[in-house]
C-alpha cells in the first residue's frame, strides 16, 4: 500500500475526516487595499466585511503574487509564483502539468467547484462562448469536479455564464448571482456530508463599473459617476459576502468552515488615462493624463470612453497611504484587504506578518489534511497554521515577486523592487530599497544609505528568479519540460511567450557555465 493511501486510512480511523473544515476562497477582482469599511475608506460602507474582520484574523500585509490578475490566479490554486506555472502573464494559460489545490481537495475526498471569472485559460473576447467544453485549460481540465464560470469578466443586468461547459443566461449582480449559486452546491453537498473546497472569484470592482442605482445613490454627491459606480459594486460585494455567511450560518457548517477573502491585484489607479488615435493614425496611450477635468462628472465610465477616449481615474485613491496601483510591484500593487474567517480554528486577530497568496496551498494542506505530496515539491509558499494562532516574530522565508518586465523580493521591513515603468527594463539591478514599515508609502528610496542590505536582497533575489526560470523551463515536471498547451497559438501570446523562454533559456544556460568555471 503506498504510504498516502495508509495515511489516508489511518485519517479516516482516527475521525480526522469527520472534523474536516470546509474551504471557501473568496477573491476580489482589482479591489484595493484601502476599500473597506474597516479600513477607514472614505464614503464607503462594508458592513458585513467589517464584521468578517471582527470575527476573523485580519492580514494587513497580506501580498499578492503578482500585479495582476492571471499571474495571481495561478500562484493561488498551485502555491508558485505565477512564471513557475504557465500564467506568466493576463491571458496565458497555466501548464496542465502544474499539481493544483483542486486537484489536492479532491484527493482529500472534498467536492471541489469553482465560480465566476476564471481567466487561467486566455483572454476572452466579447460576445464568445464564456468557457466552452473543449477548452483544454477550463476549471474541469484543472481539478474541479463543478463549475460555473466566464473566462473574463461580467457585471450587472444580463451576462453568460459556463455551467460545467454549458452556456447559461443569467440576470442581476454578477457578485450576488455567484454566491447564491455558491450557497446553493454547498447545501447540496452538505446534504451527502461531503466537505466542499470552493473557490469564488468576482468581477468586481473591476472596470468597466456598472452598479444599481441604488447602490451608486449614496455616493453621486461626493464622487464623479464613474467613481459611484466603482464603489457601487463593491457595495454589491459586500452584501454579497453578508449572503455567504448568512447561507454558511443557515446550513449549520459557519462553524468549522475558514472562508479566506482577498482580492487578486492593486486597486485602479486614481490618474486618468487618455486613448487617442496620433496624427499618424495610430493607437496612442497617454497616462498619466489628467483628461477628466474638463469632463462631465455625470458621465458614464464608458460614456466618457466612447464619447472621449478618457478612461477616468477613480476616486477616492483605491490604494490609500501606500504607494502605486495595479500593474505596481509598490505595495499598492500588491498587498490585499485579506481576512481569514474561520471560528472553529481562528480566534479574532489582526495580524502584521508578511504573506502572500503564494501561502494558501501550503496552509490548506496543513489545516484541512491534504497530501503533503500534493503541492510541486518546489512551490514559494510557506503554511500559516501557526500565524493562524499566534503572531510569528519573523517570516524566515523572503518572499519573491516577479511578472513581465518588474520584480520585488520582501524581507519582512525590507523590499528592493524594480517597478514596470523604469525606463531601463533591461537592467535588472536598477532597482530600489525602502523599509516598508518606517516608510509605508515608499517615499525614501535608500540604497545609498543601506548598500549592503540592498545588496544581499538583490543577491537573494537573482538565486531565487534563477530558480523561477529552470521551473518556467519545465525543470520541476516529471517530463523535465513543458508539453504543449492543446491549445490554439494565439499569434501575440505565442509570441511574448517564445520572447520570455528564449530569455530565461538563455539565463539557466548562462548559470550553468558559470556553475563549471
Ligand atoms: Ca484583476
Amino acid at each position: 500500500m503506498k504510504p498516502c493511501c495508509l495515511l489516508m486510512l489511518l485519517f479516516a480511523a482516527s475521525g480526522v475526516f469527520a472534523k474536516q473544515p470546509n474551504v471557501i476562497l473568496v477573491m476580489a477582482d482589482d479591489m484595493g487595499w484601502a476599500q473597506t469599511g474597516y479600513y477607514g475608506y472614505p464614503y464607503l460602507k462594508t458592513p458585513n466585511l467589517d464584521d468578517m474582520a471582527r470575527n476573523g484574523l485580519r492580514m494587513d500585509r497580506f501580498y499578492a503574487a503578482a500585479p495582476s490578475c492571471t499571474p495571481t490566479r495561478a500562484s493561488v490554486l498551485t502555491g508558485r509564483t505565477n512564471d513557475r506555472t504557465g500564467a506568466f502573464r493576463v491571458g496565458q494559460s497555466i501548464n496542465k502539468q502544474e499539481k493544483m489545490l483542486s486537484t489536492a481537495f479532491s484527493e482529500a475526498g472534498y467536492a471541489t467547484a469553482h465560480f465566476g471569472k476564471w481567466h487561467l485559460n486566455h483572454v476572452g473576447r466579447k460576445g464568445e462562448h464564456p468557457l466552452p467544453a473543449d477548452d483544454p485549460h477550463h476549471p474541469g481540465q484543472l481539478g474541479f469536479d463543478y463549475w460555473l464560470s466566464t473566462t473574463s469578466g461580467f457585471d450587472l443586468g444580463e451576462f453568460e455564464l459556463s455551467r460545467n461547459g454549458t452556456r447559461e443566461l443569467f440576470h442581476g449582480d454578477g457578485s450576488e448571482v455567484i454566491i447564491a449559486e455558491a450557497v446553493k452546491y454547498i447545501g447540496k453537498q452538505v446534504a451527502q456530508e461531503k466537505p466542499v473546497f470552493v473557490v469564488i472569484w468576482y468581477s468586481a470592482p473591476h472596470g468597466p463599473w456598472t452598479a444599481t442605482d441604488e447602490d451608486i445613490e449614496p455616493f453621486l454627491s461626493k464622487v464623479d459617476r464613474t467613481s459611484a459606480n466603482m464603489l457601487g459594486e463593491i457595495v454589491a460585494i459586500d452584501r454579497s459576502i453578508g449572503h455567504l455567511r448568512q447561507g454558511l450560518e443557515d446550513l449549520g457548517i459557519a462553524d468549522n468552515t475558514l472562508v479566506w477573502f482577498t482580492s487578486d491585484n492593486g486597486g485602479t489607479p486614481n490618474t486618468d488615462v487618455l486613448i487617442r488615435e496620433s496624427p499618424a493614425g495610430e493607437r496612442e496611450i497617454i497616462y498619466p493624463s489628467n483628461c477628466s477635468d474638463d469632463l462631465d462628472p455625470n458621465l458614464t465610465h464608458d460614456e466618457a470612453m466612447s464619447l472621449h477616449g478618457c478612461l477616468r481615474g477613480v476616486d477616492p485613491d483605491s490604494t490609500g497611504h501606500l504607494r502605486g496601483f495595479k500593474k505596481d510591484f509598490y505595495e499598492g500593487g500588491l498587498r490585499e484587504p485579506t481576512i481569514v474567517e474561520w471560528p472553529a480554528g481562528i480566534k479574532p486577530r489582526v495580524s502584521n506578518f508578511p504573506s502572500g497568496t503564494v501561502d494558501m496551498f501550503p496552509t490548506l494542506i496543513d489545516i484541512a489534511g491534504l497530501s503533503a505530496d500534493s503541492i510541486n515539491k518546489v512551490h514559494d509558499g510557506i503554511s500559516l497554521a501557526e500565524v493562524f494562532k499566534t503572531e510569528p516574530a519573523r517570516r524566515h522565508q523572503p518572499m519573491g515577486f516577479r511578472a513581465s518586465d518588474g520584480w520585488m523580493w520582501l524581507d519582512n521591513d525590507w523590499k528592493i523592487v524594480k517597478n514596470t515603468d523604469y525606463k531601463d527594463e533591461d537592467n535588472d539591478k536598477q532597482y530600489e530599497l525602502f523599509n516598508v514599515i518606517g516608510d509605508p508609502s515608499e517615499a525614501q528610496n535608500v540604497t545609498d544609505t543601506y548598500p549592503d542590505i540592498a545588496a544581499r536582497l538583490y543577491e537573494q533575489y537573482q538565486q531565487w528568479s534563477l530558480s523561477v526560470s529552470r521551473s518556467a523551463l519545465g525543470a520541476d515536471y516529471p517530463e523535465g519540460k513543458v508539453l504543449p498547451t492543446g491549445r490554439k497559438p494565439d499569434p501575440v501570446v505565442h509570441e511574448r511567450r517564445a520572447r520570455r523562454f528564449k530569455q530565461w533559456a538563455e539565463e539557466v544556460s548562462a548559470s550553468k557555465g558559470s556553475d563549471q568555471e
